[in-house]
């Protein structure tokens, strides 16, 4: 393909396809998305191409970097989640369904009811049309005004429905509250995925510094499923065979750092096509220091 044949994306672009294309977009929507914003269909798959090929030639190893220990085989340590069946924390009880040790991964039962699910859906619909995509210039949010974004985030402790959820996430995770990032949501219509990934940052990548600057990085991550789905829809972890099928109202936690710093590359882990009806899920990703 003749690279000087089309225009050259910009950053802010650049980073919208990045990020849409690690959260599994297809290829369709991408260039929908871009032929309403004044590029030929041509450049734009002409771009998704190139992003693509850049990002399947990155895969995100764990490195060592100022850590010897980095380099060593992952040491697993007891889960940070409580023992016991029933976890009685804040506001609920939540039911534990399932625990894997290596990579620590623990699902639950009743975590949120119907009626909290449906509230925190009813409150994202909005927040999605209006959300927006990270300047990596200036750093500030920026509205693109095309219909691909299927995310939006709320802040801790946004109101009072979200302060609750995220003293029941932090009680469940036994990881300070002021250690999570703010909740977010993600739509699934038919066909959408979220394609296997890992959720701590690649240390070896230099898009990572920024994130790490703050809060250090990821720890673990803590998914709630805020609908049923018809078929499809499963969180799937490729190397250990573990499919979670989304239950409204229920939840997975799963963890890859532990207190030497190393990170564990089991937990790569993705989300399965939704085969009929939609998914969504929230999302809470707890950092290693005040974030
Ligand atoms: O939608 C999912 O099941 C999923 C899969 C992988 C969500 C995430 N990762 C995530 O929110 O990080
Ligand atoms: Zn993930």
């Amino acid at each position: 393909m003749n690279t000087t044949a089309h225009p050259p994306l910009t950053s802010v672009w650049r980073q919208w396809l990045v990020d849409n294309l690690q959260r599994g977009c297809t290829q369709e929507s991408l260039v929908a998305a871009m032929l309403n914003n004044q590029f030929s269909s041509a450049t734009a798959t002409f771009h998704i191409a190139q992003v693509t090929a850049e990002l399947s030639n990155k895969a995100p190893k764990p490195a060592a970097v100022e850590n010897p220990a980095a380099a060593e085989k992952y040491r697993y340590e007891a889960s940070r989640i409580a023992s016991g069946n029933t976890l009685n924390v804040t506001d609920r009880a939540v039911s534990v369904s399932m625990r894997l040790a290596q990579p620590d991964i623990v699902a639950f039962d009743d975590f949120m009811s119907r009626a909290e699910c449906e509230r925190l859906i009813a409150d994202s619909i909005e927040k999605v049309e209006r959300s927006g995509v990270v300047d990596p210039e200036t750093g500030k949010t920026i509205i693109i005004p095309a219909r691909s974004s299927e995310g939006c985030y709320f802040q801790r402790g946004e109101n009072a429905f979200i302060q609750q959820l995220d003293a029941r996430i932090s009680a469940v995770m036994n990881w300070p509250i002021d250690h999570g990032e703010g909740i977010q949501i993600l739509h699934y219509t038919n066909g959408g995925e979220y394609r296997p990934h890992f959720d701590y940052f690649p240390v070896e990548q230099s898009g990572s510094a920024t994130h790490l600057a703050k809060g250090g990085q990821r720890v673990a991550t803590f998914i709630m499923y805020l609908n049923d789905v018809e078929a499809g829809g499963e969180t799937v972890f490729p190397d250990v065979g573990l499919n979670i099928v989304p239950r409204q109202g229920s939840a997975v936690y799963f963890s890859y750092v532990n207190s030497l710093g190393q990170i564990d590359p089991a937990t790569l882990h993705g989300g399965a096509p939704v085969i009929a009806g939609e998914k969504w899920i929230a999302t809470k990703w707890m950092r290693q220091e005040k974030y």
